[in-house]
């Protein structure tokens, strides 16, 4: 098991309640151990479980919520 901890820019955030929304249903994705979303920034950070989940079931969630995502390349 790795612990790893990515940024993704989230698009389509404007007010607390969609980031907590992002939050909550990351938070229910296997192998999520804790997802800070801020919509100020466009940032969600997620740290994860990398051989449970990963960048594209993460980038899923958040589309699936209804926002737009991509890892911030770092
Ligand atoms: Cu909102």
């Amino acid at each position: 098991m790795a612990t790893v901890t990515r940024r993704f820019i989230t698009t389509g955030m404007h007010c607390p309640s969609c980031s907590a929304v992002i939050q909550m249903d990351l938070a229910d994705l296997a192998g999520v151990a804790s997802a800070v979303s801020d919509h100020r920034t466009s940032i969600t950070e997620v740290t994860y479980d990398d051989d449970v989940t990963g960048p594209d079931d993460i980038i899923g969630a958040i589309v699936k919520a209804g926002y737009g995502a991509e890892p911030v390349e770092e």
